[in-house]
């Protein structure tokens, strides 16, 4: 069975065995699969994150985090969408590793987030290419018990079909990485990261924070669709949010004439600053704009 590798601008093979996918791209995740070193190495991650989480995450996702209780080893994926279910209606589907965008999106419209079933080999400790389920779990999975957010995505997902009808498939997948994968937030205590890539990487939890390389910049719908981004280095700017509502208010309306207005022009650069843009902070040379 032939994936396309979605959106991800990547030549490599996936790395999951796709040959015993459902119709849906689903498995079921066999916890008999798991040795003792991987969940050695799900633990080492876990405690790696967490001791890092004051300051840095958002108290909406390390309250989940701790209330799903999985500091011990690889969690076991239909336990934790009965807890999950009961609070905001969503499930969690084992996957082989990224599937197609239209899967992806049909999944998501019908509040099932799909989880990488394999975890990272030790040597990948702190980088691998393709998502693994400490980043889909970890990552993920704790906003997931955010009804608004919950919410928020579920919505996303239903743009999917609508975005592929308009060409708007790159516009709706920056909307993802931004605000799904790097996304910050204003909180009373200062900013504070919610998005999976962020919060399951060591080093992009601080950065996206302490470093003065990035830009941050307050959210807006059509800045952050209009702008590209990179797959392989810290981001150059984050987008930040006055609130998880602001993120579903502006997924709550129709987004053709955004897809109209930009899909045929030329993408923002990822450190990009524009005249009307709300700038929290502006990123330091070489990565601001010039
Ligand atoms: N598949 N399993 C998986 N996980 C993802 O995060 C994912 C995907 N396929 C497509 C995709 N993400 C991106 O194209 C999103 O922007 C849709
Ligand atoms: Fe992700």
């Amino acid at each position: 069975m032939t994936v396309a590798i979605p959106a991800a601008n990547t030549d490599h093979g996936l790395r999951g065995d796709y040959s015993r996918v459902r119709d849906d791209y689903t498995l079921d995740q066999d916890m008999g699969a798991y040795g003792e070193a991987d969940h050695g190495t799900w633990r080492t991650l876990y405690r790696r994150q967490m001791a890092l989480m004051p300051g840095y995450a958002a108290d909406a996702f390390t309250g989940a985090v701790r209330a799903m209780g999985v500091a011990d080893g690889i969690p076991d994926l239909a336990r934790v969408s009965g807890w999950l279910s009961a609070r905001t209606g969503w499930t969690l589907v084992a996957v082989p590793g990224l599937i197609p965008d239209g899967a992806f999106f049909d999944h998501l419209a019908n509040r099932r987030f799909p989880v990488t079933w394999w975890i990272r080999t030790p040597e990948e400790m702190d980088y691998l290419v393709e998502p693994d389920i400490f980043h889909d779990f970890f990552g993920h999975v704790p906003m997931l018990a955010t009804p608004v957010f919950a919410d928020y995505l579920a919505a996303y997902g239903a743009k999917g079909v609508q975005a592929e009808a308009e060409g708007g498939l790159k516009m709706l997948a920056r909307l993802y990485w931004y605000m799904v994968e790097f996304g910050l937030v204003r909180t009373p205590a200062g900013l504070r990261a919610y998005g999976a890539g962020i919060l399951s990487s060591k080093g992009e939890t601080v950065h996206c924070l302490d470093s003065p390389e990035p830009n941050r910049i307050g959210f807006d719908l059509a800045r952050v669709m209009r702008t590209d981004y990179k797959i392989d280095t810290y981001q150059r700017t984050y987008f930040v949010l006055d609130s998880f509502d602001q993120l579903f208010a502006a997924t709550d309306r129709d987004f053709t004439p955004l897809y109209r207005a930009f899909k045929d022009t030329a993408p923002l650069a990822p450190d990009a600053v524009l005249p009307e843009d709300r700038v929290l902070h502006r990123g330091r040379p070489p990565h601001a704009a010039a």
